[in-house]
């Protein structure tokens, strides 16, 4: 069905293109189109050569076993170590003065740690544990700020085969409990506190106060080991808690890994924002790795010798697993770590980094990049950025406004964006463009990587024609794929498998352009039906966004007695645009909308907000939303960052109506 109204079964609203540049294709690593046909003709052999570009203790002969679906198995028969590939690889290799981590504190404080230095580390790190009782399949839950003992701690409890589930460190006692007993971890690292804001945010304290919950449920942990990093008061429970830095004295360097079957259990890591109980995502060691390094290396076009990565993303997700910690470390890359928050000491500070250390590839989200347009381009005009030459977006899709600023203002109006779709369940990017070959779309993540089979669907399972909107899918099982939900293998196979048989349903929507280009539209609750039209929240709020007032906006579905829904607006305008009054903006939106769009998706309402609920790794919480403006109470908040903000909302909006 295609119709003119924009509509998620119509064309997409930009269709400017921007191929690779003759210099970057050039001198790109993946420049021949052929990897896409080749890995297609053959996607099992596609990935056993990519897992052979890491170190088997035992070379697997099998890659795929797919006769349990959707329990799947890769490289079962071989063994490894996971944390030995992302370290004394690189030093056999002769590769151990280079730097793995630039850190950066927030307060300013800094340390350069070489492959061999890391190598040290998580050895005795791993000695430490040994003594502490740590041994294959354990869990160990990991509570801390971004500081270079959080990669050294979940690569010391890899290196024993154990099993680490890091909780972000915003997460409260109740959320870091609930997730303790959900894996029965026995050790919590965590540290007395972390610098965010320019001020000190405790964690060990919200530690003892998750053991501390009566809940009925009988505590698992024995052990609390302490980082000191801020130095704050906190206290120690006597034959519970140790200081990390008073202990590891006692551990040498010396340490031989041992190799694990690629199946062993890696790492659990719980989503967010979801209703219910959370899901304890199940990754393992041989098919992840290989994964999250291919995948880190081509979109990225990764020079190990010369490039200077950074990932903005926390340990506490799935980006910061796989991106700050497994893909770079495994494919010998010098990054940057940094502790605190865009905005400290002020809205400078990335960009004062990355003309710092010269970031040459920088992987953030668009709620950031919104965020740093909001406070304009002026700031990062002040730095030299010359240094850029790929950029990265992921955790939602990014308006093509987003998507320009970025790429004019951050990548000097040259750098390719990798615009990566993904999930904590895909372990690794499954969708994006390879910098050296994709002709970009802004707000497009384009392609599946080479390997990875991906349909959009109608509710039947039956692919949709190009030009036409559905669900998304993964068809094929694919090497860093979630093996389980921890302890609940049957939702495991009713979230994600009973839709559509043994195609994996990712809860996306998405469209297919006439060049068959995957345009992602928000998860398939976010896309709204308006008099029998299918309308994406994320092109509704790409056209608010696009007007020249409107800093960031959400939008939902609201149900209406005539149109079935309707389409509400919550809209924060830039800082200098008091020149609009809320009710001269409501007009001008809506009828901004109904002219990029298409009147049906002229939104009913639009609410000026000073700011949007979010959840702690920056996604919009639309479900809030829609309560509001369906005159709900509002529901369940604890995911939010920011818990006011809902009462705010409510607020304005009952003065209005
Ligand atoms: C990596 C990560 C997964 C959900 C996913 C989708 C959204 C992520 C996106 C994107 C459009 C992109 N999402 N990347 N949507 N374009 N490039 O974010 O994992 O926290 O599990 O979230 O995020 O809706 O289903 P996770």
């Amino acid at each position: 069905m295609t119709d003119q109204h924009g509509t998620i079964d119509s064309h997409p609203l930009d269709t400017e293109t921007y191929p690779p540049s003759a210099e970057f294709a050039a001198q790109a690593s993946l420049n021949d189109s052929s990897v896409y046909w080749r890995a297609a003709e053959d996607p099992e052999n596609y990935w056993a050569q990519e897992a052979r570009k890491l170190q088997w203790s035992r070379p697997f002969t099998e890659t795929l076993d797919w006769s349990n679906p959707p329990f799947a198995k890769w490289f079962a028969d071989g063994t490894l170590n996971v944390a030995a590939n992302c370290l004394d690889r690189h030093l056999a290799a002769g590769l151990g003065d280079r730097v793995a981590i630039h850190f950066e504190g927030e307060p300013g404080d800094t340390r350069t740690i070489t492959y061999a230095e890391l190598t040290h580390e998580v050895k005795r790190a791993a000695n430490m544990l040994t003594s502490l009782g740590v041994k294959q399949g354990d869990r160990v839950a990991i509570y801390m700020p971004m500081i270079p003992e959080a990669i050294v701690s979940m690569l010391a409890v890899a290196r024993l085969g154990a099993i680490h589930s890091v909780v972000f460190g915003g997460f409260s006692a109740e959320s870091l409990r609930a997730r303790i007993d959900d894996a029965q971890a026995e050790l919590v690292i965590t540290a007395d506190g972390g610098n965010r804001k320019g001020r000190v945010s405790a964690l060990k304290p919200t530690v003892d106060d998750a053991l501390a919950l009566q809940n009925g449920t009988e505590l698992s942990v024995k052990r609390v080991l302490v980082v000191q990093r801020t130095g704050n008061d906190i206290s120690m429970q006597e034959g519970r808690d140790l200081w990390w830095h008073e202990e590891i004295t006692s551990y040498d360097g010396e340490h031989t890994a041992q190799a694990f079957p690629a199946e062993n259990p890696l790492f659990i890591l719980y989503t967010s924002g979801t209703t219910g109980r959370p899901k304890g995502i199940l990754h393992t060691s041989g098919g992840y790795l290989t994964q999250a390094s291919s995948t880190h290396r081509n979109v990225f076009d990764l020079k190990p010798e010369t490039d200077v990565y950074w990932c903005t993303a926390d340990i506490g997700w799935i980006t910061g697993h796989s991106y700050v910690v497994y893909g770079p470390l495994a494919n010998g890359a010098t990054q940057v770590v940094y502790e605190g928050t865009p905005e400290t000491p002020d809205w400078g500070r990335w960009w004062q980094i990355i003309e710092k250390y010269g970031v040459t590839i920088l992987y953030t989200a668009p709620t950031a990049i919104r965020a740093c347009m909001k406070v304009g381009r002026q700031v990062p005009e002040q730095h030299d950025l010359s240094s850029i030459r790929v950029l990265g977006s992921v955790g939602e899709p990014i308006n093509p406004e987003a998507w320009r600023w970025y790429r004019d203002v951050i990548g000097a109006g040259t750098a390719p964006i990798v615009d990566t779709w993904w999930q904590t369940e895909t372990g690794a990017m499954m969708i994006s463009p390879l910098p050296g070959l994709t002709t970009l779309k802004p707000g497009s993540a384009q392609v599946p990587l080479p390997g990875i089979s991906i349909a959009v669907v109608d509710d039947e399972g039956n692919a949709v024609d190009r030009g036409q909107g559905g669900l998304l899918v993964v068809q094929r099982p694919w090497p860093s794929m979630v093996r389980t939900i921890w302890g609940d293998p049957d939702r495991f196979v009713e979230t994600y498998w009973e839709k559509f048989g043994d195609q994996y349903f990712a809860g996306d929507g998405a469209r297919l352009d006439e060049d068959g280009d995957i345009w992602l539209l928000g998860r398939v609750d976010d896309v709204m039906n308006v008099s029998g039209h299918r309308l994406s929240t994320t092109e509704i709020e790409s056209a608010l966004v696009g007007h020249h007032a409107v800093a960031e906006a959400a939008v939902v579905g609201a149900s209406d007695e005539t149109t079935g829904q309707a389409v509400v607006a919550f809209v924060i305008l830039k800082s200098q645009q008091h020149l609009l009054t809320p009710e001269e903006a409501e007009q001008e939106l809506r009828g901004h909308v109904a002219q990029a769009i298409g009147a049906i998706a002229r939104p009913r309402q639009v609410f000026v907000v000073n700011e949007l609920p979010k959840t702690r790794s920056g996604k919009i919480m639309r479900r809030l939303l829609r309560d509001a403006a369906e005159g709900r109470e509002i529901g369940d908040t604890t995911t939010l960052a920011d818990t006011a903000v809902m009462q705010t909302i409510s607020l304005r909006m009952r003065s209005d109506q």
